[in-house]
């Protein structure tokens, strides 16, 4: 047992060896940083739609609030978009206002565990996804990303959406 457990530690620890200097969760920042913004879109304002099971890199939103007296006010239009291995926020696009941050870099091609082939190979639902995408399903969008080494997803709920559906719903039978 002790040899093998050597021979584990051995193997591992070039690779251990190699990795780069902690990141301190980028990738996990970024996403709620992701997050964060998305919680104030505009259910409706989504472009693409990226419904289930078509998942898009990029995803442009209306944000809103709520104001004190009910109302909801527009605050502006972004787009989350994967631009050359990085996360970038676009703010107010296409417009002379228009203003890009990057929210994390290393982002890659694919999501882990995933390769092209035309096949789900992670078990996500999705198929041969980017390393930044956003699923929708009803009013949830769930974001993956997988960047400086780091995987992680977060299900994001439209909040002005639940509103929206809530005033449409119409019972059955
Ligand atoms: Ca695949
Ligand atoms: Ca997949």
């Amino acid at each position: 047992m002790k040899t093998s457990l050597l021979a584990s530690l051995l193997a591992v620890l070039p690779l251990a060896c190699q990795q780069p200097e902690p990141e301190y969760g980028l990738a996990r920042i970024a996403l709620d940083a992701i997050s964060e913004r998305l919680q104030a879109a505009d259910s409706t304002s989504l472009h693409p739609r990226a419904e289930m099971p078509v998942p898009s890199s990029s995803l442009q939103y209306a944000r809103e609030r709520r104001t004190p007296e009910g109302t909801l006010e527009r605050l502006g239009t972004e787009r989350i978009e994967l631009d050359a291995g990085r996360v970038v926020l676009v703010e107010e696009p296409g417009t002379p206002e228009e203003r890009r941050s990057v929210l994390c870099d290393r982002v890659a091609p694919l999501l882990e565990g995933e390769v092209r082939n035309g096949r789900d190979d992670n078990g996500n639902g999705l198929i041969d996804e980017p390393g930044l995408c956003f699923v929708r399903y009803g009013n949830l969008v769930t974001v993956y990303l997988t960047a400086a080494g780091e995987t992680f997803s977060t299900a994001v709920t439209l909040r002005y959406a639940l509103a929206i559906s809530s005033t449409e719903h119409s019972p059955r039978g």
